[in-house]
């Protein structure tokens, strides 16, 4: 049916629209929902994640995209040495890439056997990213120390 909502996993809000509501808030296609969250000012400092969740739909909407990170600050509350440190928000996603008119060039790039040893040939039909990078780099300097903030949008049990 392609109808939409959003999900914000893990914040202490309310359920209540138009808030963390997943049950009456149903956008259809071509309809807009207005969310307004509140955050309370006590809250858990951490990385959370947003993603739609209509029964039925959501899987293929979150492997889609239609998911990312919310951080709340205050990390260095529980550990100063953060201050320092350069973060990064790094999101991690299985990309379905069945219907994608790259296919060919995106399983190239991942460079996956066309024919595994010892099993049947199954095409590649997800790939891996970063922030919806296909094999990213990330840069470092030696010895540096950084603060990653890693989101695994699942495709299922969300
Ligand atoms: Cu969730």
């Amino acid at each position: 049916m392609d109808m939409t909502n959003l999900h914000f996993h893990g914040l202490t809000v309310s359920p209540n629209a138009p808030q963390d509501d997943v049950l009456t808030m149903l956008a259809m296609p071509g309809q807009v929902l207005h969310y307004s969250v509140e955050i309370p000012r006590d809250h858990q400092p951490g990385l959370f994640w947003y993603h739609t969740h209509p029964h039925g739909e959501s899987e293929r909407q979150v492997l889609d995209g239609m998911s990312g990170a919310l951080v709340i600050e205050g990390m260095e509350r529980y550990a100063p040495e953060m201050r320092r440190l350069r973060e990064r928000v790094l999101v991690l996603r299985g990309r379905s890439i069945e219907d994608d008119t790259k296919s060919a060039e995106l399983r190239a790039q991942v460079e996956t056997p066309s024919e595994p040893c010892g099993s049947t040939a199954k095409q590649t039909s997800e790939i891996f990213t970063v922030n919806g990078v296909v094999r990213p780099q990330i840069e470092i300097a030696p010895k540096e120390m950084q603060f990653w903030r890693i989101v695994t949008p699942r495709r299922t049990a969300i």
